[in-house]
């Protein structure tokens, strides 16, 4: 299986985020993606390669021009502000919410931010820009090679990408890399694919980019919204909308979920996407519902993600990997690398 990788994400590492009125050190950092590295170099998992580079047109497919435009120029932004603000994170305290204005984009630097994001745990540093460009690369790259033929791919990237909407970030991402993957599988000729997203928070971005499309399934196993972040989307009478209602399948579970019964809701919505009659699949790979992780409430084990790998491969789908979230730093490597390795020897 050819991984796509690239050392620019490391230029994106955060130094805290908002939690409980107190600014704490970010949980996700570029240690989880050396883990992963590591993990798949140390049992010879394929090949691991850098990703080829796309131009601006395969981000417009998902992401709107002026958000990309605020991404791309925020950090010379920021500087311009005062020269002092290099040492500092840029992190939101402002948004706009119901009865505010979201058509006119503000002068104003914070208010920008602000347009453009929806919570205060997601810091924007010096380097996320090119580290979010060069792991959409990684996501484009793997869907690319998944058209050319290949069986599986894997892009290992971070930032993650899940909860980055149309023209917001959030929860972490900035780009989204499974949208990407998916609308680049569509544009090269497949009539439906499937979006898989076992990352323990909804997707509520990849969700919201393709509610209202027939031609993208979305199905997304997560902690219940009443209790989990993201709160505001993931609930089960999301459906889908106009031409795409049918096409969204959300399975919340309660915090303290085991493998048995996160397993049954695998089951449910990998026979919705047969059902559904994709040609192909992306899993959003959050490693975030290991037993161990530190922000999140599932109870699955290391020796469990062999089976999710196992039960992924019998959809028998040419399949795109791509890495979202998991913050249980020391094991992520060895709990991705298991569904990588299920899934394979399956296959083989
Ligand atoms: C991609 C991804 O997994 N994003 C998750 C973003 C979650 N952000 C909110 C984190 C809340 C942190 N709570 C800390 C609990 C410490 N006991
Ligand atoms: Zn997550």
């Amino acid at each position: 299986m050819k991984t796509f990788y690239n050392h620019l994400h490391a230029r994106h590492q955060g130094k805290v985020e908002m939690f409980r009125g107190a600014l704490v050190p970010c949980f996700e950092v570029p240690a989880r993606v050396d883990h992963v590295l590591a993990e798949l170099t140390h049992r010879q998992l394929g090949s691991v390669r850098p990703p080829q580079v796309f131009d601006d047109q395969a981000l417009l497919a998902v992401h709107s021009q002026r958000y990309l435009a605020f991404l791309r120029t925020a950090w010379a932004q920021w500087l311009a502000l005062d020269p002092a603000n290099a040492d500092r994170d840029i992190l939101p305290s402002v948004w706009p919410t119901r009865t505010f204005r979201t058509d006119i984009e503000p002068d104003n630097f914070a208010a920008k931010v602000g347009l453009y994001s929806y919570d205060a745990g997601t810091p924007f540093t010096a380097g996320t820009w090119v580290a979010a460009r060069a792991g959409a690369d990684c996501a484009l790259s793997a869907a690319q090679q998944v058209l050319a033929g290949d069986r599986a791919t894997f892009a290992l990237s971070r930032p993650p990408g899940h909860h980055a909407g149309a023209d917001f970030f959030g929860g972490y991402c900035f780009l989204n890399n499974a949208a990407l993957a998916a609308q680049y599988l569509c544009d090269g000729g497949l009539a439906k694919v499937a979006v898989l997203d076992i990352d323990y928070h909804h997707g509520n971005g990849t969700q919201a980019i393709f509610y209202d499309r027939p031609d993208v399934f979305f199905a997304s196993i997560h902690g219940d919204p009443r209790t989990e972040y993201p709160f505001y989307l993931g609930h089960a009478d999301e459906t889908g909308a106009g031409a795409g209602e049918g096409a969204n399948l959300n399975l919340p579970l309660p915090r303290g979920t085991d493998y048995r019964h996160w397993a049954a809701a695998l089951d449910t919505a990998l026979a919705r996407i047969q059902q559904f009659g994709a040609q192909a699949l992306v899993v959003s790979l959050g490693m975030d519902t290991f037993a161990g992780d530190p922000i999140s409430g599932f109870k699955l084990q290391t020796g469990d993600y062999l089976r999710v790998g196992e039960d992924l491969a019998r959809a028998q789908l040419p399949t795109v990997f791509v890495f979202e979230g998991g913050y249980a730093v020391a094991e992520v490597g060895v709990n991705a690398v298991n569904v990588l390795q299920g899934f394979w020897q399956t296959t083989a």
